[in-house]
């Protein structure tokens, strides 16, 4: 969508980018065989989860703040984790109970019983169906696609797959991209898709969970694909300020060196500090983080994993409980007060004047504050504008403000970073942005020592 040139998102994309942070679940015959990508050859016997628990991933993602869970309903091993009339490589074909299980089932009601949102992992490209390559798999793969889309409730997000790679019978697929999309759309209007190149969303072009500095909602995507086809990972990465369509980053991670579990990187769980990392990476960013935590042979989330989380949680929750700029003055020098960016409503605005391609505001905070976290938001239903900002300090001695921060983009979300400082006034400078910045939001914070 765009008025006056300038591209919007869809009130589904907005609603979706307030998710922030949510769970990926790697699951599959890869998690039994201890391979990366299957080659749809597997036994379905070693399907066996001994005590698969959907309950507590869910329950583990909700304790970590996460907002749903993706799951791999599909790899590119062709295994379906639900009974699909439309392959006979799936969970009824091996011997975990009895072949009566369905894995997307027990993930759905979790869900719905813990408020929880679900979304789906749908590799087209699949090594164990004999139609694939031919004219006929892009109809299997949208009548697989289809029983996940009607069979289990609201589907917030499909997670298309780019690869390409060689079936069963040494061909090669060309993928239905329309067919795909439109199929998802028909079932469930409200879905983001996401792909290299969306419609939905975007990927951030590396598998690290690190968005661009520079961070656009906005890249151009006509005459790109998903996976070969796909602009290049700099673009992925940054967006680009003049593209055409609102596709937000995505970044997504694991946990682990593997995106599948294996008993031998139960010792490899990433450092609280990477963690930290990543999510001012990304959510950090203008990013949503899907961070990827295996779930073990058992059917379980390992406790090294979730423990970690928890870490996570904490020291995000002991840092963004209190904002300390929250009620503040902020004033526009010669103009009038902007109570709306202190009043920790995200949906409320302050819209500078619509000419205006820069604007200076002070934060005059009641008293001295220590802090080291800084937040900015845009509010995106009127697009991201913000070209460049920085923060100044008042440096008391000094008697003069002091720059502690010189970036670029802001977007939904910008958290930065720095060693803690001690002022009682913050002066923002938007440098350069489209006319007329509007944002929603500022916050100085204080990370606790870990
Ligand atoms: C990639 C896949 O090839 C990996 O196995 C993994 O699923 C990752 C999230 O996407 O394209």
């Amino acid at each position: 969508m765009s008025t006056q040139g300038l591209v919007l998102p869809s009130e589904q994309q907005v609603a979706w980018q307030q998710l922030e942070y949510y769970l990926f679940i790697h699951f599959g015959p890869n998690t039994f065989t201890d391979v990366e990508w299957g080659h749809g050859d597997e036994d379905p016997n070693v399907f066996n989860p001994t005590a698969l628990d959907a309950d507590q991933w869910v329950r583990t993602a909700r304790e970590a703040g996460m907002k749903g869970i993706i799951i791999t309903a599909k790899h590119h091993d062709g295994f379906c984790l639900w009974p699909s009339r439309y392959s006979t490589h799936t969970v009824k074909e091996s011997s975990w109970k009895n072949g009566k299980g369905d894995v997307l089932r027990e993930l759905s009601e979790a869900c719905k019983k813990y408020g929880l949102k679900m979304g789906v992992y749908l590799s087209p490209w699949d090594r164990n169906h004999p139609a694939y390559g031919t004219d006929e798999y892009n109809q299997v793969f949208v009548n697989m696609l289809t029983e996940v889309l009607i069979g289990y409730g609201d589907i917030f997000e499909v997670w298309f797959d780019g690869a390409n790679g060689e079936g069963p019978n040494g061909k090669k697929q060309v993928y239905d991209w329309d067919l795909f999309n439109g199929t998802v759309y028909k079932h469930q209007p409200d879905a983001i898709i996401f792909s290299d190149v969306g419609p939905g969303c975007r990927w951030i072009g590396n598998e690290r969970g690190i968005a661009g500095e520079t961070n656009w909602s906005t890249m151009d995507t006509e005459g790109f694909e998903p996976g070969a086809g796909a602009p290049p990972t700099e673009v992925l990465n940054q967006g680009q300020a003049e593209g055409a369509r609102w596709v937000p980053g995505e970044a997504d991670v694991s946990i682990r060196p593997g995106w599948f579990y294996s008993p031998s990187t139960d010792g490899q769980v990433k450092s609280l500090e990477e963690l930290l990392t990543i999510y001012y990476s990304s959510v950090g960013r203008n990013a949503n983080l899907l961070l990827n935590v295996p779930v073990n042979r058992e059917g379980r989330i390992h406790p090294n994993d979730s423990t970690r989380l928890m870490e996570l949680r904490r020291v995000l929750n002991e840092t963004f409980d209190e904002n300390l700029a929250a009620g503040a003055a902020v004033r526009e020098e010669n103009g009038p007060a902007l109570k709306r960016l202190t009043d920790g409503d995200p949906g409320t605005f302050y819209a500078f004047e619509k000419s205006r391609t820069s604007a200076s505001f002070t934060l005059e905070l009641e008293r001295i504050v220590e802090f080291d976290r800084l937040e900015l938001q845009e509010y995106i239903p009127a697009g991201q504008r913000v070209k460049s900002f920085s923060v100044e300090v008042w440096d008391e001695q000094a008697q003069g403000f002091r720059e502690l921060a010189r970036q670029t983009t802001i977007g939904y979300k910008r958290l930065l970073r720095f060693p803690a400082v001690k002022t009682n006034r913050v002066r923002i400078h938007i440098l350069d942005s489209r006319p007329g910045p509007i944002l929603a939001g500022i916050g100085l914070y204080k990370a606790p020592e870990h």
